[in-house]
């Protein structure tokens, strides 16, 4: 036997190294066009490698042109077995598989595909309009083998790739940085693998401040990948399917190319749009795993209302299973019909509920006539779980309730039967929405290891749970022993004086690990739970099998595919099923799932929490560059856990956390077991700052769903880096301290601890950009490219607005409900060319298909305001106030004047008061205006649009 040694970045095998790129590659021939593209065999220039896997000599590429801006290349075996066809094909039914569109030709396209067989088959794509090489294979062989593919495309010095979600990571991924992909029950892996898959990444070449360029790429496959960024090149392993790669060229029409256009290229053409979410989930979420009865909920929920802080929607975690197992009501903490009764108070309040539900299903203890378990049971009857391939039997992995077993998405029966589950538990638990948890799928042991032990049932897991007793965890923030120091000290003692009686007594045995190496590939066999080659898997050891369902688990389709193709699939799988079980409880509204693991394409039906990070304030920077990531993934319905998962937070974490996840489109507090609280309303500060951040994210609600509107149906992105609406400023290429929201407001967070200052950037700043404080309204003078100092109270979080932009608000209340039926206002914030605009999208906040919408464009220039109004919407609050800012100096009174197009007119200049409506007399129309320092401020408009504000195009002109 070969002595073999793991190392990071390749395997030393008796002493040399193994390096796939000493394979023999392929060459190209049959050549047949097609109007679209061509197709080739490609035959293996050498004899077989064997690297990490059984080499396949006969391979087939497509090259497609399929649209415009899309370019398609794929690779796979010419000739399948049909039994092993899932070994290398994704299905389209799975994920999603873009097309030719019918027309595009390669001349027509903005990309071209050049390749040669000097010295093996490499291949490039190019920018038609330049010759810009976007991807080249040139000068490195291509692996295809049954559980190994590999491709190295050479990279511009210094490049600057982004995406690759999921990942814990810096915004810009670097060139000294490997991404494994494998969905993994891990907290939040810095730089390693973890819940979620999405293989696309954005490239941004600055050409020295010349026309920045983008494009993207995405290589659909799901199995365990990882992606290798180095100095000049990167490199893409698999460990099976195919080669599947879409270039995206980031131009839009005939014009330049951009990191936006990138991203909705990527979401409009490969992955689809992410789901409208309905307008009541943009409130605030308070979730804790811990809340283990009726009486600690209604504390949290009252706790909330008397400190005067929106709460929208109350989630529990496992407290509520009887046994941990789903689909239960605990008897005793969670009685029916109290709990039922709760939860409808909440809704009677204009509050929301949202419960969890684990992957992973109780199996009955056979020998124990009172253990049933209706789930287990009606899943059994229809045989629909994953099996285990030694015993044909189920696959009986081990969570939280004991030995459990995973429902098998590949049969249409599993979503019968998860939809009967959710339908029958609804009835007592009246959610409003779903979290669904654990959906790697985790399995805390190797293997199914309930052979032979179901009658052990229930067991608890192999390890300590928070909870259990002398867990308390006594971690504190970076800067805790400083702002904190007494605490400080006596949390070190208690921790060392618990973890020496955990030590005397321990209260269960150290887990057991699987560890195992490179295996030898063998011909004609393919080794599922230790492939060949390691990807560096987070897990001890790096086994697939580790905390997941093993690789070689099958499933019940025909091909009987295993765990090794579905692994990263599951969490796409288990939400979409819990999407349309959804709609069987809600006929025609927008489902409203939150799913821990996710895929290329999750964002069409789910939203996705940044499981489990730490009350630690690097996790809290973090979560801004994993939420650029998910941006980008067309999942923008993201939030981290605010004021941390694991570990305690502190006040001054947690005020700045909680004034952070104010500005980011899921705004949920949650936190584990066996630490101390963190509801906003705990310490007087965080109140406070929640107060103020809440009131700002409330009034502008309707902004956050009109840029969910369009994402959902242009790609467009919610949160939005620095670089990308500023592309030609290259300084920006790494920032993630700061971030805008839209186009038009630009937050800068406190990210450190002890601080009362921050510093951030205005970009465009002396490039014709204008910038407001959203408090005060003051116009931001700064340099170009100065890091300006702000000030930054502990409660307060610095927000500014960008010129050029109209953002209609409301009145910030404690429901979104009571927000939403409060007057319109409008914010008008202006250019350098005294100029902005803005858009509105209105409809039900609910329905799927809604039966009236209404989009109103706002745009402001020539000191008129002006409105055109679309669609059938009805919103009946009226439109009450208008703010300008950013006017010129000092304001002449020279009068008023009626201009109107069925509208409003205006007497008065802006320090007049009174003002015309319809030709009628100025001083009934009883307008208020205010004018200082370059902001006008016109009021009590509101019995103008009694009928609703945007019922109409207007045109409003002020005169000075
Ligand atoms: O094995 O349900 O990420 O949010 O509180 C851990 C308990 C299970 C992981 C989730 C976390 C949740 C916790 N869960």
């Amino acid at each position: 036997m070969k002595a073999i040694t793991y190392t990071a970045s390749a395997f030393v095998l008796a002493g040399h190294t193994l390096d796939a790129q000493d394979c023999p590659g392929y060459t190209a021939s049959q050549v047949t066009q097609n109007g679209h593209g061509f197709a080739a065999d490609l035959t293996i220039a050498g004899a077989n490698c064997q690297a990490f896997g059984n080499d396949i000599a006969d391979l087939a590429l497509e090259v497609g042109y399929q649209t415009k801006e899309r370019l398609n290349v794929r690779i796979y075996p010419k000739d399948i077995a049909p039994a092993n066809s899932s070994w290398f094909i994704l299905p389209p039914h799975l994920v999603d598989q873009p097309e030719w569109d019918g027309k595009t030709t390669a001349n027509s396209s903005d990309l071209k595909f050049e390749w040669s067989n000097d010295p093996t088959f490499q291949f490039r794509v190019l920018r038609a309009s330049n010759n810009e090489e976007l991807f080249s294979t040139y000068g490195h062989v291509i692996v295809y083998e049954d559980q190994f593919l590999e491709l190295v495309t050479n990279m511009v010095e210094d490049y600057s790739i982004y995406g690759l979600a999921e990942n814990i990571h810096d915004f810009r991924l670097g060139n000294n940085y490997t991404q494994t992909f494998y969905a993994v029950d891990a907290g939040n892996s810095i730089d390693r693998n973890v819940y979620g898959v999405i293989p696309f990444y954005q490239e941004t070449r600055y050409h020295n401040g010349l026309d920045t360029t983008s494009h993207g790429v995405y290589a659909r496959n799901a199995h365990g990948q990882e992606w290798l960024m180095r100095e000049n090149t990167i490199t893409y392993r698999t460990l099976g399917g195919s080669f599947d790669l879409y270039f995206l060229s980031g131009q839009s029409g005939n014009g330049g190319s951009s990191a936006l256009t990138t991203i909705a290229q990527f979401q409009t053409g490969c992955i689809g749009t992410p789901a409208m979410q309905m307008y009541w989930t943009f409130g605030f979420h308070q979730a804790r795993w811990g809340y283990e009865n009726i009486s600690i909920n209604q504390a949290v929920v009252e706790g909330y209302r008397d400190a005067n802080i929106p709460l929208e929607c109350f989630w529990n975690d496992l407290d509520i299973y009887d046994l941990y197992r789903d689909f239960t009501n605990n008897n005793v903490t969670f009685p029916l019909p109290e709990f039922t009764q709760w939860i409808e108070e909440l809704h009677a309040n204009g509050q929301h509920y949202v419960p969890i539900i684990d992957s992973n299903i109780y199996v009955s203890n056979p020998n124990n006539a009172s253990d049933t378990y209706a789930p287990y049971e009606n899943g059994k009857n229809l045989q629909t779980f994953i099996r285990d391939p030694t015993t044909g039997d189920f696959y009986f992995g081990d969570n939280w309730p004991g030995f459990s077993v995973w429902g098998d998405w590949l049969i249409p029966s599993t979503q019968e039967w998860w939809t009967n589950e959710i339908v029958t538990w609804y009835k007592g638990t009246p959610f409003d929405g779903i979290w669904i948890d654990l959906s790697e799928a985790a399995s805390f042991c190797a293997g199914s290891c309930g052979n032979g032990r179901l009658t052990e049932n229930p067991i608890h897991p192999p390890f300590l749970l928070p909870g259990d007793p002398l867990t308390f965890d006594f971690n504190y923030p970076e800067g805790f022993n400083i702002s904190n120091a007494t605490e400080a000290a006596s949390a070190a003692a208690a921790s060392a004086s618990q973890s020496s009686a955990l030590s005397a007594s321990p209260i269960l045995p150290a887990a057991t690990t699987t560890t195992q190496g490179r295996t030898e590939p063998t011909p004609g066999v393919r080794n599922l739970n230790y492939p060949p080659y390691v990807i560096n898997n987070v897990q001890a050891g790096h086994a697939l099998g580790k905390s997941s369902i093993e690789p070689n688990a099958t499933h019940n389709d025909q091909y009987n595919t295993t765990e090794y193709e579905m692994h990263n699939l599951f969490g796409l799988q288990i939400s979409n099923a819990t999407y349309h079980a959804l709609l069987e409880v809600f006929p025609g509204r927008r489902p409203f799932t939150v799913g821990r693991s996710v895929f290329a394409g999750s964002g069409k039906t789910t939203s996705h929490w940044g499981g489990d990070n730490t009350s630690t304030w690097g996790s809290m920077f973090l979560s801004i560059s994993q939420a650029f990531t998910m941006m980008m993934s067309g999942i923008p319905m993201f939030g981290a856990d605010t004021c941390g998962f694991a570990r305690n937070t502190d006040y001054q974490l947690c005020s700045r956390w909680m004034e952070l996840s104010a500005f980011f489109p899921f705004y949920r507090n949650h936190n584990v077991k066996a630490t101390i609280g963190q509801e906003a309303y705990r310490w007087s500060s965080v109140a406070e700052s929640s107060r103020r951040a809440m009131a700002v994210r409330y009034s502008m609600l309707t902004y956050m769903y009109t840029l969910f509107y369009y994402a959902h149906t242009k790609g467009e992105t919610v949160m939005r880096a620095l670089a990308w609406e500023f592309p030609s400023d290259s300084t920006l290429r790494e920032t993630f301290n700061q971030f805008l929201l839209g186009p038009s407001i630009l937050v800068t967070p406190v990210l450190v601890p002890n601080a009362d200052t921050v510093q951030g950037v205005f970009p465009g700043i002396g490039e014709g950009e204008r910038w407001y404080d959203w408090y005060t309204l003051a116009e931001v003078k700064a340099q170009p490219h100065e890091n300006v100092t702000m000030s930054a109270p502990l409660e307060h979080i610095n927000v500014h607005v960008r010129g050029g932009s109209i953002l209609a608000l409301q009145q910030p209340k404690l429901t979104t409900r009571d927000t939403r039926n409060t007057p319109y206002s409008l914010l008008v914030a202006l250019d350098d060319n005294g100029q902005a605009k803005g858009s509105l999208y209105l409809d039900d906040g609910e329905s799927l298909e809604p039966n009236a919408t209404r989009l109103v464009q706002f745009s402001y220039s020539d000191n008129c305001l002006e409105f055109s109004s679309e669609g059938q919407y009805h919103a009946s609050q009226p439109l009450s106030n208008i703010t300008i800012t950013g006017l010129a100096g000092s304001v002449n009174s020279t009068g008023c004047y009626p201009r109107r197009n069925g509208g409003w007119a205006h007497h008065g200049g802006p320090q007049h008061s009174s003002m015309h409506y319809g030709g009628k007399n100025c001083d009934t129309g009883g307008f208020q205006t205010s004018y200082s320092n370059g902001v006008l401020k016109v009021s009590g408009m509101d019995k103008y649009t009694k009928d609703g504000a945007f019922q109409e195009n207007l045109k409003l002109c002020f005169e000075w």
